[in-house]
């Protein structure tokens, strides 16, 4: 990204985890400026040569806004929205993918690893390995993939499973991905199933399941601070002192739950069962895809909730839910995680939900409940946190009073599990672990 002082890697836990790999072994980042028509010679940050990939600004709302987070983004999240199927934005999409992959053939080197990742790029494989069929090619899906009933909805079904089916290893954050993608394999290309191979087109590709995971060191190692300590009192006292903080830090997307979460408070304050001079709720929304219609609808939405909540329950000077509509600093956001006593992550889909595994990685106290939904890919190793169905509001106000009255000894027994878990899976090891069967699945294929 651009920075006042030039360019420095984009803040978030891929670019740290795969920058310093590249930076070992001399790879090449092959990515978007951020800004749309920029078209920037390659150059070099930090050790790591960058190759920028154009994208217009028509691209950008054909490509990026249209086809992958208005089309494909609701699909892949069990249609929670209505998809707009657009040949225009098809179109755009295939343009900008080929670039991609024209743009990787050009800078790969003879018989080199390419690592390709996410649903915005899903063309890109296929288009590569027409080019170099020298390369090992590997694909990471950061979101969910869909059951066939609901992928065959899209037009271009079969040009989708075809071209990722370019790669020798696609990975899936959830055994339930993997499955969907090699059923659609088989139903939509009559494609041949040998274990976790596919095979299709006089090709093998392996399908595999890697449950991305977090910098652990990093967020501990903030939350030890002496900075981050005195900012967790100090957001502690400027809360009132509640004897119960909750925390939703989310991207203010509605497949997060945000609404549904929200509800469950009111629902909760109205009944007695949360009282609102001893519990708050603080909900951080990072803005999101905000050109998107759907996006805007889910903001004044979760607005108007906030609103009538704080209306209803909060009393001068003290709210009963703090909003913030922001993006913030890490240090201030793993600052938060330590304040929150319990923390509310409700997803109606999510590919894993990074969220759920900073906030356990954030408490080194060794307490803090974290309630969190079935539906987000973490909730398969964290099985220490209140796991729940958001779609069940009943169940969900449960486990919410459940966090809330848990007693000190299994508070921090479950914690203790959840940061266990965490330290198992660094986010670093993730990537060594996909590189390394990608490089042992090209020996074989
Ligand atoms: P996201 O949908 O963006 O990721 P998530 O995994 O929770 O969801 O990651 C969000 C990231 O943004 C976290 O690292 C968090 O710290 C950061 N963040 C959230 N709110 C913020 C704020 N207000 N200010 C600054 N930073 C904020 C997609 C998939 C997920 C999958 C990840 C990684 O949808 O399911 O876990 O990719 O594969």
């Amino acid at each position: 990204m651009r920075t006042d002082d030039g360019w420095a890697p984009s803040p978030g836990g891929l670019v740290r985890a795969l920058y310093p790999m590249l930076r070992e072994s001399g790879g090449t980042w092959v990515g978007w400026t951020g800004d749309s028509g920029d078209d920037v010679d390659p150059f070099e940050v930090e050790g790591v040569d960058l190759h920028p990939v154009p994208i217009s600004a028509e691209e950008m709302e054909l490509y990026y806004e249209g086809f992958s987070n208005d089309a494909l983004w609701p699909l892949y999240h069990d249609a929670l929205r209505e998809s707009t199927f657009d040949s225009d934005q098809w179109d755009a999409y295939c343009r900008v993918n080929d670039r991609f992959a024209d743009a990787i053939a050009q800078v790969a080197p003879e018989g080199s690893v390419v690592w390709i990742h996410d649903y915005q790029l899903q063309l890109a494989p296929g288009r590569l390995r027409e080019l170099r069929p020298d390369l090992v090619i590997g694909f990471f899906l950061h979101i969910p993939f869909p059951p066939v009933e609901l992928f065959t909805r899209l037009p271009w079904r079969d040009e989708i499973v075809r071209r990722l089916l370019g790669c020798d290893l696609v990975g899936f954050q959830r055994p339930m991905g993997a499955a969907n993608f090699t059923a659609a394999a088989q139903q939509l290309l009559g494609a041949e199933v040998d274990g976790d191979a596919i095979l299709h087109d006089g090709r093998r590709s392996r399908v595999g399941v890697f449950p991305i995971s977090i910098d652990v060191a990093e967020v501990e190692e903030i939350a030890a601070g002496r900075a981050t300590r005195q900012r967790t009192s100090q957001i502690r006292a400027r809360l009132g002192d509640p004897e119960v903080i909750m925390l939703g830090v989310d991207r203010l997307d509605y497949t997060k739950g945000i609404g549904l979460r929200l509800r469950a408070f009111a629902q909760l304050l109205e009944d007695g069962r949360l009282d609102p001079t001893r519990h708050v709720l603080v909900q951080i929304a990072t803005p999101t895809r905000e050109a998107v219609e759907h996006y805007q609808d889910e903001r004044a939405q979760i607005e108007r909730m906030v609103g009538e909540i704080n209306g209803r329950f909060s009393r001068i000077g003290l709210p009963v839910v703090h909003y913030l509509y922001q993006t913030l600093p890490y240090d201030e956001l793993v600052a938060l995680y330590r304040a929150g006593d319990v923390m509310i992550v409700t997803p109606f889909r999510d590919g894993m939900n990074l969220v759920a595994k900073e906030y356990s990685a954030a408490h080194i106290d060794g307490d803090g409940v974290l309630v969190l939904s079935e539906f987000a890919g973490a909730a398969d190793e964290l099985t220490d946190a209140v796991l729940v169905n958001p779609h069940d509001d009943h169940a969900l106000q449960d486990a919410i009073v459940e966090a809330v009255e848990m007693h000190r000894h299994e508070r921090r027994s479950r914690m203790a599990g959840l940061r266990d878990q965490i330290r198992k899976s660094d986010v670093r090891g993730w990537a060594a672990r996909f590189l390394s069967e990608l490089d042992s699945t090209a020996d074989v294929a």
